[in-house]
């Protein structure tokens, strides 16, 4: 099916953080349709013809633009020094200032009756930047040399461990390992540190921060919007205010699951840690829970596995005690898409992806995915580690991939996911097919754990996604509130604290000052990737697999389904891949799933037996915060 592509022109899908037609985390358009929020500045009545005129203006563009761009991108994100810094600075100031002029450009034709293809391109233009400067002179300049700075700073900032330099990505896997909590809570105050040390620039990333958000505010304004927040929420093909009540409402769905498991797991880390490290009627410690941001639980499966139930194999260690290595993992991931008929990685993937951390240079570890020319140019970049986080980011990453090249031939004004959510999902939801019919295929298990190990296959599943799901929701809670004033530099770290505690129901394992800024120890953060798109990739993720096994006529409980071997859903899956934005949102899910709502029932569905044991379990705990 994908033979059928024909060659077009060189797209334009850049990495970078100003005219950000795809974002260097997820490779996700950062455009979206809006309600028409900006003024019309008309000088004479404009005409259709003009519209389109302006339209193939931008769209060659974003071809040329996108590829110079993702070129420079690459080079910096892969090799970062002060000279490929600075070349980063002056691209993304000329692509801010082009996207500005294109955003006002295209007021111009807010009141004039267009074909619906041409209306939603004209809205994507507007909302084409992720953070919009203001259009006075140094404004765009001054915007990129702070992100550019802040992005630098997360990727290299150092950390002395035991009187030694230590990697981060090393940092961040220890907290997956260790278990003496005095030596976690070390390794987490000393990750923290980097966010408020002081920079080159003698500024600290909390203060370009606080700079950041009065510049990019200020730009927001002048296209006609509250405030950058709201013009991120606009994106999702829904007033922004809407957008937000539905995603509290898909929350909603979930809560019920999160907080039987949160119950359990601090049950369970009482059991292990005793009363003065977990209270059991306090929020959870965030450095116990093995992970730097306590965003996913899977490494603490072992502390809270269900006894009888443990399906008995440990991932990290199958892969290890097969001989996989980094590439080995992606050809496996590869081997995956390849089996629902998508057509194999180009050469040039394997040529210029960074697939493991090189030595004697400076990266940014954070795993990404992009498409340097708006064609077939597709490639990952991560620092793998053998384990099984890492096996699923090399499936979410590849989904990415297969993302940019289904929807190559579209108007590179049409190149992004059907929102930002849909981008995150695909490779999520291939993931979750490595089920354990999938590992026995690969010859990594001899035999299939039998049904009364399914609360042990959902507990590990639960603490990957489930626990995600208040996280995934919170990141962008508080930019929100920075965005719109509500919180303000002083109280930054206050309003991070309050959310992860009203919402994940956890708290810093030593007292927090306002000083901090703790927000700005999660690589998002100072990269301004948007985050609720994940929060929404966890619901879709679910909704897709369920319409997947459906139509590859899977009748056992979902989470024993893999797709994996089906050209069908390959197929299908494609179709809603190839529409890229060109549509709203509802009409791509539609497409694959036959219907037009965000749900979290199929999650709920998912995890139903799970929920049930919990229950039972937690009957005599007392639960909450
Ligand atoms: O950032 C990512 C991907 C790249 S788009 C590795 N993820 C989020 C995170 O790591 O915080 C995937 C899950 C959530
Ligand atoms: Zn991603």
């Amino acid at each position: 099916m994908i033979k059928k592509y024909m060659r077009a022109p060189a797209g334009a899908l850049i990495a970078v953080s100003s005219l950000a037609l795809v974002s260097a985390c997820s490779g996700q358009s950062q455009t979206q349709e809006t309600s028409t929020q900006a003024s019309s500045q008309s000088s004479g009545e404009p005409t259709v013809g003009e519209a389109q005129e302006f339209i193939e203006k931008v769209e060659t563009f974003y071809r040329e633009f996108g590829e110079y761009s993702a070129r420079i991108a690459w080079v910096n994100a892969t090799y970062i020094n002060y000279d490929t810094d600075w070349l980063n600075t002056r691209m993304s100031a000329e692509g801010t200032e082009m996207g500005v002029k294109f955003a006002n450009e295209a007021k111009r034709f807010n009141d004039l009756e267009l074909p619906a293809e041409m209306r939603r391109k004209i809205e994507l233009v507007k909302l084409g930047l992720n953070l919009p400067a203001p259009e006075r002179q140094g404004a765009a300049k001054e915007l990129s040399e702070i992100n550019t700075r802040m992005a630098s700073t997360y990727a290299t900032g150092k950390i002395t461990l035991d009187g030694e330099e230590t990697p981060r990505v090393d940092l961040e896997e220890m907290m997956g390992t260790v278990r003496d909590p005095a030596r976690l809570q070390e390794i987490w105050v000393k990750w923290r540190e980097v966010p408020v040390a002081q920079t080159d620039a003698d500024t600290t990333m909390k203060e370009d921060y606080a700079s950041m958000v009065e510049i990019a505010n200020e730009g927001a304004r002048e296209l006609g919007f509250d405030d950058v927040g709201t013009m991120w929420r606009a994106r999702y093909d829904l007033p922004s205010e809407e957008f937000a009540a539905e995603t509290d409402r898909l929350w909603g769905q979930v809560k019920p699951l999160y907080d039987e498991l949160h119950c359990h797991v601090r049950a369970e880390l009482n059991e292990e840690y005793g009363d003065s490290v977990v209270p059991l009627d306090q929020p959870i410690r965030a450095d116990l829970l093995g992970n730097m941001w306590a965003q996913s639980w899977g490494n603490v499966y072992d502390l809270v596995a269900p006894g009888a139930a443990d399906p008995g194999y440990d991932l990290t260690a199958l892969l290890n005690d097969n001989g996989y290595d980094a590439v080995k993992m992606v050809e496996t991931g590869e081997a995956f898409f390849s089996s629902l008929g998508f057509d194999p990685l180009p050469d040039t993937f394997w040529e210029r992806s960074q697939i493991t951390k090189p030595e004697g240079r400076e990266v940014a570890c954070h795993a990404s995915a992009w498409n340097l020319d708006g064609q077939d140019d597709i490639r990952i970049k991560m620092c793998t580690k053998v384990n099984a986080d890492d096996f699923q980011t090399v499936h979410h990453e590849l989904g990415h991939n297969y993302y940019q090249r289904a929807y190559k031939d579209q108007s590179p004004i049409f190149q992004g996911g059907a929102n930002g959510g849909f981008h995150e999902a695909i490779g999520d939801m291939v993931g979750l097919s490595i089920t354990p019919s999938y590992l026995k295929q690969l010859g990594l298990i001899d035999e299939e754990p039998d049904a009364s190990k399914d609360v042990g296959l959902l507990m590990q599943a639960a603490l990957e996604k489930v626990a995600f799901q208040p996280f995934g929701l919170l990141m962008d809670k508080w930019r929100w509130q920075v965005f719109s004033g509500e919180l303000t530099p002083a109280t930054y770290n206050d309003g991070w604290w309050a959310l992860r505690e009203q919402y994940q129901g956890i708290r810093p394992p030593v007292e927090r000052s306002s000083d901090y800024f703790d927000a700005g120890g999660k690589y998002h953060i100072p990269n301004n990737v948007s985050y609720t798109r994940y929060f929404i990739a966890h619901i879709l993720q679910f909704q897709f697999l369920k319409a997947a096994c459906e139509q590859a006529g899977w009748d056992g409980p979902l989470h024993r389904c893999s797709i994996f071997g089906s050209e069908e859903v390959g197929e299908n899956f494609n179709a809603m891949l190839e529409m890229g934005q060109s549509k709203p949102w509802p009409e791509a899910l539609e497409a694959f799933t036959g219907t037009r709502e965000m749900d979290g029932s199929a999650m709920v569905e998912y995890f139903a037996p799970l929920m049930t044991w919990l229950q039972e379990q937690n009957a005599d705990r007392t639960c909450g915060w």
